[in-house]
C-alpha cells in the first residue's frame, strides 16, 4: 500500500478544446491553428518548421474538425469523469469561440453560452474546472494578419478575450492558467507563438519579442484575475523535461545546464519571479536580440506573478555538447541524445518516472510556489478485445510508477496541489493529429482515417484510476 496523498489533493484529467470539441464551424466559431493542421507526418514537420498558407485543402483530412465531438457529447463525458471520482477537469476555452477572428470588439454570445453549459455540468457533478486560457488555439486571422505573437497588438486582443471570459465565468472557475506550455514556442513556433513561417533568423529576435508580448499579456491576465476573483488561483504552464548530462564530462554538464536554463526555466523565471533572469542577457547579446518594450512593461511583469506553476511532464532529456560521435542516435521527439537507461514509448518518448520526482524537486527548490502536474500520461496503441475489454496494463503501469514518484516528492517536501493525467479520454494528438495515439481511461471509437462511431468505452485503467482517486493514492 502506498501512502495517502494530502487531503484535498486535486485528482483529475486534462484535455484541450481543439483536441476534443470538434464542431469547428458551429456556434459562430472562427478558424484556429489546429483547424488547419492536417494529420500524420506532414503535421509533425509543419509544427516544428512551419511554412504554409492556412487554407483548408478539401482533399485532406483534418482530425480536429470533429475531434471526439465533445461539443455535443460533453454531458456523457463529464458523467464518466464523475464516475471515476474526478475532483477537477482541465480543459481550455477556444479563443475562436469567444472572438472568432480574435480582433473583434464584442464577444460571441453562442461561444460564451457553450462554456457556461460545460461549467454548469461539471459543477452538477462536483467537479471544479481548471481552465487554460490559450492552448495551441490561436485564431488563424491573428496569425495571417498580425503575424501571431510577433505583433504587440495581439496583447490588446488577448486582454479583451481575457476580460470577456473573466467577466462571464467569475464564480464558476477557480483555477486558471494563461498559456499552455509557453516554452513550446522554442520548439513548435506555430503552436506556441502563432508563427506561420519560420526562417532560421526568426529563432532569435522575433521569437523572444513574441515571448515578451506573451509575458506582458499573461501578467495582465494574472493581475486582472487577482482583482476580479481574489479567491481564484492563476498559474503559468510550462513543459518541464529535466535535462541530464550524458556523462560526467564538465563540458556536457555545462551544456545540459544551459539547455535547462533556456528551455525549462526561462519562461517560468519571468512568470513566477516577475523578472528576466540574469542568464538570458548573455544569450540575448550573443544572438543579437534586443527586446522592444513599452514603458511600464517590466512593472506589469513584476506585478503579475502567478500563484502556482502548472507543468506537463512526459519525459526527461539527455544532452551532450558534441554529438558527432553518436551519429544518428537521437533521444526524444525533437531533442537530446538517447539515454541508455530508459525505454521509450512507441512514439520514441523516453519513459522516466524518477525524472518526475527530479522535476518536482527542481521546480520547488527554485521557486517555492505550489506545483500542479497538469499533464502526464502514456500515448499508446490500444486494442479492443473481441469480447469488448481494453486491457491497457501498460498505461496503468506507467501512471502507477509516476504517481509513486509524486508521493516521494511530497515526502521530499514539495507542495503539490494536484494531478490531471493527460488525455483522460482519447483525443486527437497535438503533434501528429492521430487518434491512434491514445492516452485515455475512456476509449473513443474513432480512427486515423476518420472512421468510427465515436462510442465511448471504459478501459481497464478507468477502474484502476477510480480506485486511485477513491483511496487518495493509497491503492495504486
Ligand atoms: C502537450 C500538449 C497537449 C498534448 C500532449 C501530448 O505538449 O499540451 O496538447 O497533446 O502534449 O502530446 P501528443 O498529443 O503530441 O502526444
Amino acid at each position: 500500500m502506498a501512502k495517502r496523498f494530502p487531503q484535498g489533493f486535486l485528482w483529475g484529467g486534462a484535455t484541450a478544446a481543439n483536441q476534443i470539441e470538434g464542431g469547428f464551424h458551429e456556434g459562430n466559431k472562427g478558424l484556429n491553428i489546429a483547424d488547419v493542421l492536417p494529420g500524420g507526418k506532414e503535421r509533425l514537420s509543419l509544427i516544428s518548421n512551419p511554412g504554409f498558407d492556412f487554407e483548408i485543402d478539401p482533399e485532406k483530412f483534418y482530425p480536429n474538425h470533429e475531434a471526439i465531438d465533445f461539443y455535443h457529447r460533453y454531458k456523457e463525458d463529464i458523467a464518466l469523469f464523475a464516475e471515476m471520482g474526478f475532483k477537477v477537469f482541465r480543459m481550455s476555452i477556444a479563443w475562436t469561440r469567444i472572438f472568432p477572428n480574435g480582433d473583434e470588439l464584442e464577444p460571441n454570445e453562442e461561444g460564451l453560452a457553450f462554456y457556461d453549459r460545460v461549467f454548469d455540468e461539471l459543477h452538477k457533478h462536483g467537479i471544479e474546472p481548471v481552465v487554460t486560457i490559450s492552448h495551441y488555439e490561436m485564431p488563424v486571422h491573428l496569425v495571417k494578419e498580425y503575424g501571431g505573437w510577433r505583433s504587440r497588438e495581439v496583447v490588446t486582443f488577448f486582454e479583451r478575450y481575457v476580460k470577456a471570459i473573466f467577466n462571464r465565468y467569475q464564480g464558476k472557475v477557480k483555477y486558471w492558467m494563461t498559456f499552455n506550455e509557453i516554452n513550446s514556442g522554442l520548439m513548435m513556433p506555430i503552436m506556441g507563438l502563432g508563427f506561420s513561417i519560420q526562417k532560421e533568423a526568426d529563432k532569435y529576435q522575433p521569437t523572444f519579442q513574441a515571448f515578451h508580448h506573451q509575458f506582458v499579456a499573461s501578467a495582465k491576465a494574472v493581475k486582472l484575475c487577482h482583482e476580479m476573483m481574489p479567491e481564484a488561483q492563476i498559474g503559468c504552464m510550462i513543459i518541464f523535461a529535466p535535462v541530464y548530462a550524458y556523462d560526467s564530462n564538465p563540458e556536457n554538464a555545462m551544456h545540459a545546464l544551459q539547455e535547462e536554463e533556456l528551455f525549462n526555466y526561462f519562461c517560468a523565471d519571468v512568470q513566477v519571479r516577475g523578472e528576466y533572469p540574469a542568464f538570458i542577457n548573455r544569450y540575448f547579446k550573443e544572438h543579437g536580440i534586443e527586446l522592444e518594450m513599452e514603458d511600464g512593461d517590466l512593472d506589469i511583469i513584476k506585478e503579475g506573478t502567478v500563484d502556482y506553476i502548472g507543468f506537463s511532464y512526459y519525459m526527461s532529456r539527455t544532452e551532450k555538447k558534441d554529438k558527432s560521435d553518436l551519429d544518428g542516435i537521437q533521444g526524444n521527439i525533437m531533442q537530446g541524445v538517447k539515454n541508455p537507461f530508459l525505454k521509450a514509448s512507441d512514439w520514441g518518448w523516453e519513459i522516466d518516472p524518477i525524472g518526475l520526482r527530479i522535476s518536482l524537486n527542481k521546480l520547488y527548490g527554485r521557486y517555492e510556489v505550489p506545483l500542479f502536474i497538469v499533464e502526464n500520461g502514456l500515448g499508446a496503441y490500444d486494442k479492443v478485445e473481441e469480447d469488448g475489454p481494453i486491457n491497457d496494463d501498460y498505461r496503468i503501469e506507467y501512471l502507477r510508477e509516476h504517481i509513486e514518484q509524486m508521493g516521494e516528492a511530497i515526502e521530499d517536501g514539495v507542495d503539490l496541489m494536484g494531478y490531471t493525467s493527460w488525455g483522460c479520454i482519447d483525443l486527437v494528438s497535438a503533434s501528429s493529429g492521430e487518434y491512434s495515439k491514445r492516452y485515455g481511461f475512456i476509449y473513443v471509437d474513432k480512427h486515423d482515417d476518420g472512421s468510427g462511431t465515436l462510442e465511448r468505452k471504459r478501459k481497464k485503467s478507468f477502474y484502476w484510476y477510480k480506485d486511485v482517486i477513491n483511496s487518495d493514492g493509497e491503492k495504486l
